[in-house]
């Protein structure tokens, strides 16, 4: 677990670089393929959303989801990305609907950076918006 210093502008920067948002997106959904048949079953994206951990940290570690509830978020989630409804998520769904999720936290998280905890697997989206914009920094001063 890591912490990175975020903003809107870095996130949108991240999604806006075309060749480093789809690389980012193609080694996150081969990661997320376990049965590497090409598309992502409801189960393995389950798997993929449990590991962002987005109904426990919103609400602190007191309140716990009904497992019912869970299993209908994550229902609609998928519903989501399953754009033509067929049951599995390919590649293109996956990352228009990770686009779409990035610039809906960019929106979210406007112009005043914030601090967000981030998982150190070298998967985290928001993680590697950061070092992006890192890179981009050390670039523009001449080195590290
Ligand atoms: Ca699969």
């Amino acid at each position: 677990m890591g912490v990175v210093i975020l903003d809107g502008s870095t996130v949108r920067d991240f999604v806006g670089n075309e060749e480093v948002f789809s690389r980012s997106v193609n080694e996150k959904f081969t990661a997320l393929d376990l049965n590497g048949d090409g598309v992502l079953s409801r189960a393995e994206l389950r798997r993929a959303l449990e590991t962002f951990r987005l109904f426990e940290s919103h609400f602190g570690e007191d309140s716990v989801t009904p497992p019912a509830e869970i299993a209908a978020l994550y229902d609609s989630i998928f519903d989501q990305f399953d754009l033509d409804q067929s049951g599995s998520v390919d590649r293109d769904e996956f990352r228009s609907e990770m686009r779409r999720i990035m610039l809906a936290i960019a929106d979210g998280l406007g112009s005043s950076p914030i601090q967000i905890a981030v998982e150190d697997d070298g998967h985290s989206f928001l993680k590697m918006a950061a070092d992006l914009e890192a890179e981009k920094i050390a670039g523009a001063t001449g080195g590290k």
